[in-house]
């Protein structure tokens, strides 16, 4: 050791782990697996952040690919006042509370847990009151650069002095003849998840989508319009039910009010395709891997040479 060099250099670890693992054994298939395991580990651990990544879908227009490659999200203004333009299917409303969450179902009530201890009273259940079971098949389908996606519409309401929403949680689910699931763990237990906004392993943290209701022009007119790829959906039968669960930070005033276009009613300016979309989380794991394998195989002749 040189003068003044700290007692636990570097250089002093690898003389250690030469020590403890010798060649022979560090080139086995089991050390190879576990050093490529606890690389991998060590690279996806949840980053400390102190807030989650956010879509901000400002200026007017604007559309956004999700880290996962699976949702487009476009802000719009399309007007949606007049029977008949749209089908909705989910209203979530408590002017007094910031957080507000729910799902949609034909259930009376819907709940938190399935024992049924916290009730989501800020929906609006019962199909008068804009909460009620749907179709995945009456979810209209758009064609977007060759891909096919199935079409959603969010019209949010706040105040005119604080305009911004955040949408925190997303999920879809599909489940075959079941239109009465009541609470959401019974939902996320028993549903085939298509898509969730907080799954993106590239953002552990999670990812948020920051909403203006002022972009658009007065009452009666939507905010956002999200596309999700069809091949994402994979319970698909004539008779299977969808469901989408939501949850918003910063509410204030009106409700938030998930449907669907009613056909032949479309968007009039669709988004644009995307022009790059991300890796899969299968391939970064195996990219990570790989870079892994790499260092590995590099320490391993860096030993040899010393050895030799
Ligand atoms: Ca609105
Ligand atoms: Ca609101
Ligand atoms: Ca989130």
């Amino acid at each position: 050791m040189k003068p003044g060099a700290p007692p636990n250099s570097g250089r002093g670890f690898v003389r250690s782990f030469a020590g403890v693992f010798p060649l022979r054994q560090r080139l086995r298939p089991w050390f190879l697996t576990a050093v490529l395991v606890a690389l991998s580990v060590v690279a996806l651990a949840p980053a400390k952040a102190s807030a989650e990544f956010v879509l901000d879908m400002t200026p007017a227009g604007k559309s956004i690919v999700d880290p996962q490659g699976i949702a487009i999200f476009q802000q719009t203004s399309i007007s949606t006042a007049g029977s008949g333009v749209i089908d909705p299917f989910l209203s979530i409303q408590q002017a007094s509370s910031p957080t507000v969450q729910g799902f949609n179902s034909d259930a009376s009530k819907v709940y938190a847990d399935a024992a049924h201890t916290t009730e989501f009273t800020e929906v609006q259940t019962g199909s008068s009151q804009g909460t009620k079971s749907i179709l995945l098949s009456s979810i209209p389908t758009v064609t977007i650069g060759g891909v096919v996606y199935r079409e959603f519409l969010l019209d949010d309401n706040q105040t005119g002095s604080d305009p911004a929403i955040t949408l925190k949680e997303l999920e879809f689910y599909t489940v075959n003849n079941n239109p009465n699931i009541d609470s959401l763990q019974t939902l996320r237990s028993t549903g085939t998840l298509a898509y969730k906004l907080d799954n993106a392993a590239s953002h552990p943290e999670g990812v948020d989508v920051l909403i203006h209701t002022d972009l658009s022009n007065g009452s009666g007119a939507a905010d956002l319009f999200v596309y999700i790829r069809d091949d994402a959906f994979k319970s698909f039968g004539a008779n299977t039910n969808l469901y989408l669960y939501s949850k918003f930070q910063d509410n204030n005033d009106g409700f938030e009010e998930w449907s669907v276009l009613i056909p032949p009613h479309t968007n009039p300016n669709p988004p644009e395709p995307p022009s790059v979309v991300p890796a899969p989380p299968s391939v970064v794991l195996l990219g990570i891997g790989g870079i892994g394998l790499v260092g590995f195989v590099t320490l391993s002749r860096r030993r040899r040479l010393v050895a030799a």
